[in-house]
């Protein structure tokens, strides 16, 4: 689908850049070498961790000459954080870390993340650069619209946009009424938040009224969940304005690892003089893919202090691409989906994302939906319900005729039978932040 209005894009002078961001290739990859080995060097004299698990693997820091060479080392995993649960990955004495984030987590303890001064400083200048890729400007006004607290979104954006030059707004998420009257009110530019939130804010001033087309936003900077360019559409039309991706998790950092350009609305570039990406074969762990090929996305950090990070699966799954507007970095596909997200429906492999990028296509419906998998009584496979809202003002009958175009085209291009539920306009849940799409009612195994 071809990337919709605009509006605000302008390119972007050079002069505004940072120096690594017009660095070429080879003096990229040159950093990263050196910025690598004293990496592995440093997780390994300091974390007890990495270092049983590098002696485990019978590899050294020095055993990396050179970039491929990392694929010799072990992964890192959500559950090493867990074992070492509060603050054993922690490299540096706790003197020294200047801030804790955690990460919610639905089950079990969270993951806990540690940062010094200077990673702090890193972070807020990459997200600045994310943001200033996605059309933000040093005066603009910012609408932090992420959760404030442990969450790394809310502070993780603040510090940015303050890096960056910008009067920071730290609404933080939820209240959804006094966001709109703060809009109306504050006249921001910009507003941070995840796309659902967006959508959410954007339902809220139709119903009472206020015209999202007409208000002082000018750009979105949203992530943390994934989202499609269906969506996107939907948001830069419905606002008029330019939304751009940014993605992070907060065991590699949080937001600002990559960052979308607002002239090319390509996915996000990586932002590789921190950070060194890997795809990998999800079910052969052992495989690092090449350029354009599917798979899990892997990071080490490359500057990180207070917790470096060596080969961590994101669970993520997407691909890596060449870079555009910085040719030098490599950008990200959108993310389709969480490998743990992904619902297996009778062998056929599912995402909510691809949900998304097939309904949308009809006009009849509208973003807000659900996806519940039951194991109706007596019978032995799983069923797939997708609960969806239509637009406000449309008929019973053209509901019925979207309900069917929504169920052939996703046997058509998924291969899998869902029975599909239109519910009336605004009886979903609305998102807060991150939304829950699925809704597993099966029976534990
Ligand atoms: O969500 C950090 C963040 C905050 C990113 C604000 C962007 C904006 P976590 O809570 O640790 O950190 O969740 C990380 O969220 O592994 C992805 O599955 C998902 N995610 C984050 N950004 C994107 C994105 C933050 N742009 C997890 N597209 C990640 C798709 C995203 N998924």
């Amino acid at each position: 689908m071809t990337v919709s209005a605009t509006p605000n894009s302008s390119r972007l002078d050079p002069a505004l850049l940072d120096p690594e961001e017009t660095m070429g290739r080879d003096e990229l990859e040159a950093l990263q070498l050196v910025r690598l080995q004293e990496t592995l060097a440093y997780a390994y004299a300091r974390v007890p961790l990495y270092k049983r698990k590098f002696d485990a693997a019978g590899v050294h820091p020095d055993d990396l000459r050179n970039l491929d060479d990392l694929a010799k080392f072990p992964f890192t995993t959500k559950e090493d954080l867990r074992a070492e649960y509060p603050f054993g990955m922690f490299a540096v004495p706790q003197s020294q870390v200047a801030r804790i984030h955690a990460s919610s987590g639905t089950t079990g303890r969270p993951t806990v993340v540690g940062y010094t001064q200077k990673d702090l400083a890193t972070w807020a200048s990459l997200v600045a650069r994310s943001m200033r890729a996605s059309g933000v400007r040093p005066g603009h006004k910012v609408h932090v619209a992420y959760g404030y607290g442990l969450f790394t979104g809310g502070l993780g954006a603040h510090y940015g946009a303050e890096a960056l030059g910008t009067t920071v707004i730290p609404m933080s998420g939820g209240q959804t009424e006094k966001q709109i009257q703060l809009i109306q009110d504050f006249e921001p530019d910009v507003i941070m938040c995840t796309p659902t939130y967006l959508l959410t804010i954007m339902d809220a001033m139709t119903q009472r009224g206020l015209d999202p087309r007409k208000t002082s936003l000018k750009f979105a900077v949203c992530g943390a969940e994934p989202w499609t360019e269906e969506m996107r559409h939907e948001l830069e039309v419905g606002m008029n304005l330019d939304a751009c991706d940014i993605y992070g998790l907060s065991e590699v950092m949080g937001p600002g690892i990559a960052g979308e350009s607002v002239e090319t609305k390509d996915g996000c570039h990586i932002w590789e003089d921190h950070f060194r990406p890997e795809i990998i074969d999800p079910f052969n762990h052992s495989t690092v893919l090449g350029m354009g090929e599917p798979g899990e996305l892997v990071f080490t950090s490359l500057t990180k202090e207070a917790l470096p990070i060596i080969r961590y699966r994101t669970k993520d799954l997407t691909r890596l691409l060449p870079g555009t507007a910085r040719p030098a970095m490599r950008r990200m596909g959108r993310i389709t989906g969480r490998s743990d997200d992904m619902i297996i429906l009778r062998g056929v492999n599912l995402f909510p994302s691809q949900i998304e990028e097939i309904a949308l296509r009809i006009p009849v419906l509208s973003p807000h939906f659900q996806l519940e998998l039951s194991r109706p009584e007596g019978k032995r496979m799983d069923e797939l319900a997708i609960r969806i809202e239509p637009r406000e003002g449309t008929t019973a009958e053209d509901r019925l005729a979207a309900a069917a175009t929504l169920q052939e085209q996703i046997k058509i291009h998924i291969g899998s039978s869902a029975k599909i539920v239109v519910v009336e306009p605004g009886s979903l849940e609305r998102s807060n932040g991150k939304l829950r799409r699925i809704y597993d009612l099966r029976p534990p195994k």
